[in-house]
């Protein structure tokens, strides 16, 4: 079932053919800067926030910085879990993701197990997430123990998603890892977006207005940037990254 997070999401693909999402990571921030960095973002014009990280953090830092944020904003937050621990009750929605090119069956069916029936219990909206991660991987590649896929390879990245798409998963994720040095190639981009039906996701190492241009032009629905906005120019470097989203539709 579609609910309203995922409804506000295809909408807003739907008129403006790609959007931006800030990813805050709670290991990284306090809570109070997390909201600011979200009230930064969100009047730069960032459609939603996701909150997670790729390593260790208490549920109760987890809690206060979504709580933090809710409070601060009334754009979706979606929880970006690395593990059942990224679970918090005070998010609008999770991605609800099996990291596709992992070895261990742990990050593609169980922890889903562990956390569905917690998902339920607090009510949160689930969209579902294929992750695929590429290039480098980050440390996303190494904690999920993906076999990451590499940029000289779009047609593998075609693979993963298509049997993602297939098995029913409504959005597609493709991973280059935080602070990677480079983004996912446009020429991966535009190879997985000719292929799938769903909203494609973009993220990892997109610092500039060119780069998110590029990803935005090759067809990715939806780019994710956290890095970026650890620096004090939170406002101006989301809105030159919403800026070469925006110079796509032109
Ligand atoms: C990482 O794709 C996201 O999961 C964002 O990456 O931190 O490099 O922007 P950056």
């Amino acid at each position: 079932m579609v609910g309203h997070v995922e409804k506000y999401l295809l909408e807003k693909i739907a008129t403006e053919g790609a959007i931006h999402i800030t990813l805050i990571d709670p290991e990284k921030v306090t809570p109070p800067q997390a909201s600011r960095v979200a009230s930064k973002a969100k009047s730069s014009g960032t459609a939603a926030i996701m909150i997670g990280g790729s390593t260790f953090i208490s549920a109760a830092h987890l809690d206060y910085t979504v709580k933090a944020v809710k409070r601060t904003v009334k754009i979706p937050v979606i929880l970006f879990p690395n593990n059942v621990t990224g679970i918090s009750r005070y998010a609008d929605a999770i991605w609800f993701m099996s990291l596709l090119n992992s070895v261990d069956p742990y990050f593609l069916m169980g922890a889903q197990v562990l956390g569905a029936p917690l998902i339920k219990d607090y009510r949160l909206e689930p969209l579902p997430l294929g992750y695929i991660i590429v290039g480098e991987g980050g440390t996303a590649g190494v904690v999920g123990k993906a076999v990451p896929i590499p940029y000289d390879k779009p047609e593998l990245a075609v693979a993963h998603a298509l049997a993602g798409q297939y098995l029913g998963i409504r959005f597609i994720y493709l991973e280059a890892g935080s602070g990677a040095k480079k983004p996912v190639p446009a020429e991966m981009v535009r190879a997985v977006r000719r292929y799938i039906d769903v909203p494609l996701i973009v993220g990892g190492g997109i610092r500039s207005r060119a780069q998110a241009l590029a990803a935005a032009s090759a067809g990715a629905n939806v780019i994710v940037t956290g890095n970026i906005i650890e620096n004090a120019e939170v406002k101006h470097k989301v809105s030159e990254i919403i800026d070469g989203i925006k110079r796509c539709r032109a």
